[in-house]
């Protein structure tokens, strides 16, 4: 690899890995429908060399968009394949020891590509860099800042009705229980390319719309959490043969969108949220339910928020940072 090791993330100039693949050969058949092509770059907003994935601004159709490209990992049913079937320039041989750069069959070397447009200013500040804070907001906070200010937001949540509705993303839903009061839906997260179990990501979606996030449960909310639990887990063994006890399955707080959603993924697979001052168990949340009905109510909250977070202004104009 020509761009070293170790993490590098965030900065501003950031395009020359772009533009090198830019000069790659273009396919005319492969590009007919590639949305892409008239991509223009503005920034490059964060980039990990470990992650090997890099988040861009930039304009397609003369609207505002993000493009996040990833590298995807390798997988053992492909190896067959990727030996048999690959390009194999040498690059070094010293003693017992020698490097190659393997070209594979197009369809082994795909990169993983999300695009969000028209992306709004939200969109681009969540994934450039930031500096972030551990906001403490107390039960009286959530009502007097918080509350106001993500009442006052735009966030759409047209992609998660659409889940709902069956008017997107059909064909991926793993689980549904249609009951009004503990129902929800069970799908990939898109972030996960389900090409294998190491990295699972599965996301239960509920069904009732007006639970924004895990501060507006309550007891009453028991048996809906207790439905995602079971159900959720009893679909992931018999679907993929993972037991319960090797899945992470938890809320954000804050979450990054204000419709209840609970994050089921592979234990072993340590992705960035899952940490403890964003991630709460779904197990730990009906316990503290049991223990106290409105112990999300009045409990004090720590969570992380983003330097140019607008929330992050509230609670400095509240003096409550
Ligand atoms: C989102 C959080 C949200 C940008 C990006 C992601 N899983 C989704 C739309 C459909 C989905 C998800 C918002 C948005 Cl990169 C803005 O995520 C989704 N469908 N996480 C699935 N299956």
């Amino acid at each position: 690899m020509a761009d070293g090791t170790g993490e590098t993330k965030g900065g501003e100039d950031k395009s020359l890995g772009l533009k090198k693949r830019r000069s790659f050969h273009i396919d005319h058949e492969d590009t007919k429908e590639n949305v892409l092509a008239d991509f223009s770059l503005s920034s490059v907003l964060n980039y990990s060399v470990r992650d090997k994935r890099i988040f861009i601004h930039g304009k397609l159709d003369g609207q505002e968009a993000v493009v996040i490209l990833e590298k995807t990992p390798i997988g053992e049913d492909i190896l067959e394949e990727m030996f048999r079937g690959s390009k194999l320039e040498a690059e070094m041989s010293n003693d017992i020891y020698s490097t190659y750069k393997l070209q594979p069959p197009a369809h082994l070397n795909e990169i993983k590509t999300t695009v969000v447009c028209p992306a709004t200013e939200k969109h681009v500040k969540k994934y450039q860099r930031q500096e972030r804070h551990l906001v403490k907001e107390t039960g009286e906070s959530y009502s007097s800042i918080t509350l106001p200010y993500i009442e006052q937001q735009s966030f759409s949540l047209q992609w998660v009705y659409n889940i709902l509705e069956k008017k997107a993303e059909a064909d991926r839903i793993l689980f549904e229980d249609l009951d009004q009061e503990v129902g929800f839906v069970l799908l990939p997260d898109f972030k996960w390319d389900q090409k294998q179990l190491d990295d699972l990501f599965l996301l239960a979606l509920v069904r009732q719309r007006k639970i924004k996030s895990l501060r507006d449960l309550n007891a009453d909310h028991l048996p809906l959490l207790r439905n995602i639990y079971e159900k959720g887990t009893e679909v992931i063994m018999r679907h993929y043969g993972l037991p319960a006890s090797k899945l992470r399955i938890y809320f954000h707080y804050q979450p990054s969108y204000y419709h209840l959603h609970i994050h089921f993924n592979a234990l072993n697979y340590e992705v960035p949220g899952s940490s403890v001052e964003r991630a709460h168990l779904l197990l730990d949340v009906i316990e503290n339910l049991v223990s106290d009905p409105q112990y999300y109510k009045t409990r004090t909250l720590y969570f992380p928020i983003s330097e140019d977070d607008g929330l992050l202004n509230r609670f400095k104009e509240a003096r409550k940072l």
